[in-house]
């Protein structure tokens, strides 16, 4: 199959969905054209069946804002007709799924049908849906897709409830790549951050106000009252001077590392034994599978898709947002000698379930229904 991938590049879950899921594509002898402004982060070096077309933007006096989703559905024009595309897959609603649907009008126009299959991740439901100049835009760009999925139930039952959709949406969930979490161990020196009596914490995200960031200080203030412990914060955004301000005030920032973006988190979330992740909505919680996988249990809120990835009392524990107090409780009895191996081998177990041999036929099988599906009209 030659498949067009359309994501953001930054170091957001979605993208790194796209980019990993291209990867498997290719490894697995089909083609993948990424369509984006800039390389996506985790694409690293060349690779064969891989290719990267950018979108590039002029900046004419003329425009305020540049239209960077007609440039985007040219770039998908071009790369349709040039690269003789199957499908598209395209990786968050807005734009790239409007964009997606004016390069189909486009093309249809000389004949060449292109599929298009639409994966929603979150902030384009749970944020953006609560914007009504979306609205209209987002509701008919998913109705118009061929394909939609969606991270996690929770995110395909909100946007039922938020947009006027009329097709079905089926759930495929985020993945790893076990191969990412070899050898991640001897990339750092835990006593480098802790020493041996010191549980050391971690919280990694964009820092945005969806995540609660000044929580994970608050919390983590508490489990420090009740034993020795250290806090690796990994990321940055617009929320990280207010949980600096916040450490000082409280007298904790000693104990806290603000490591900022990482090229590679997961070599603090390998050194950490606990992940603390207090979001207000997290439509599934990539960060929080990543550390299962590193066998790091996770203490989280019981928000939108995170019940369907830490399974409460075996690989972590939930608590409701902003309670934390009890998320303080229930780091420390995690982080317990008598409960703490038992949970790390619990929390790899779990995250096995996600490997990318796992979800990868999932996506495989989507495209097959909407290439069999053009076949026969
Ligand atoms: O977490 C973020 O704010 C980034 C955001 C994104 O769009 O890249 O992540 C969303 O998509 C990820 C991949 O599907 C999910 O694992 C995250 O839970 C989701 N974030 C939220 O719902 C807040």
């Amino acid at each position: 199959m030659r498949v067009g991938m359309v994501c953001y590049p930054t170091f957001g879950g979605s993208g790194v969905v796209a980019t990993e899921l291209g990867k498997a594509l290719a490894k697995k002898g089909h083609e993948v054209h990424f369509i984006t402004y800039d390389q996506p982060v985790r694409l690293g070096s060349f690779r064969p069946n891989v290719y990267y077309h950018e979108v590039r933007i002029s900046k004419y006096p003329l425009f305020d804002y540049p239209p960077y989703e007609l440039v985007l559905a040219s770039k998908m024009v071009e790369v349709a007709r040039q690269q003789k595309l199957d499908l598209l897959h395209v990786h968050y609603a807005i734009p790239h799924a409007s964009s997606a649907y004016t390069a189909k009008q486009i093309l249809k126009h000389s004949g060449v049908h292109l599929p298009v299959i639409t994966t929603l991740h979150g902030t384009d439901i749970t944020l953006l849906g609560k914007d009504p100049s979306f609205e209209p835009v987002i509701s008919f760009a998913i109705n118009q897709s061929d394909a939609v999925t969606a991270v996690s139930s929770s995110l395909r039952s909100d946007t039922y409830k938020l947009f006027g959709i009329n097709r079905d949406i089926e759930v495929i969930p985020n993945f790893i790549c076990p191969k990412h979490f070899v050898n991640l161990g001897s990339a750092h020196n835990r006593s480098e951050f802790a020493r041996e009596d010191e549980a050391l914490v971690c919280h990694v995200s964009n820092f945005r106000p969806v995540k609660r960031v000044e929580d994970v200080i608050r919390t983590f203030a508490l489990v420090a009252e009740k034993r020795p412990a250290r806090l690796l914060m990994v990321g940055d955004g617009p929320d990280r001077p207010a949980a600096e301000r916040l450490a000082r005030e409280m007298d904790i920032a000693d104990r806290i590392t603000f490591l900022g973006k990482l090229k590679n988190p997961l070599e603090a979330l390998a050194i950490a034994d606990l992940f603390l992740l207090p979001s207000e909505s997290e439509s599934f919680g990539l960060a929080a599978l990543e550390a299962l996988a590193c066998g790091v249990p996770v203490v989280a809120t019981e928000a939108g898709g995170l019940p369907e990835v830490i399974r409460h009392g075996v690989s972590g524990m939930m608590a409701p947002v902003g309670d934390v107090e009890r998320m303080a409780d229930d780091a420390a009895f995690l982080l317990s000698p008598e409960n703490h191996d038992k949970f790390r081998k619990q929390a790899l177990k779990r995250a096995s379930a996600f490997h990318i041999d796992v979800i990868l036929p999932h996506y495989l099988k989507a495209y097959e229904r909407i290439l069999s599906h053009q076949a026969t009209t």
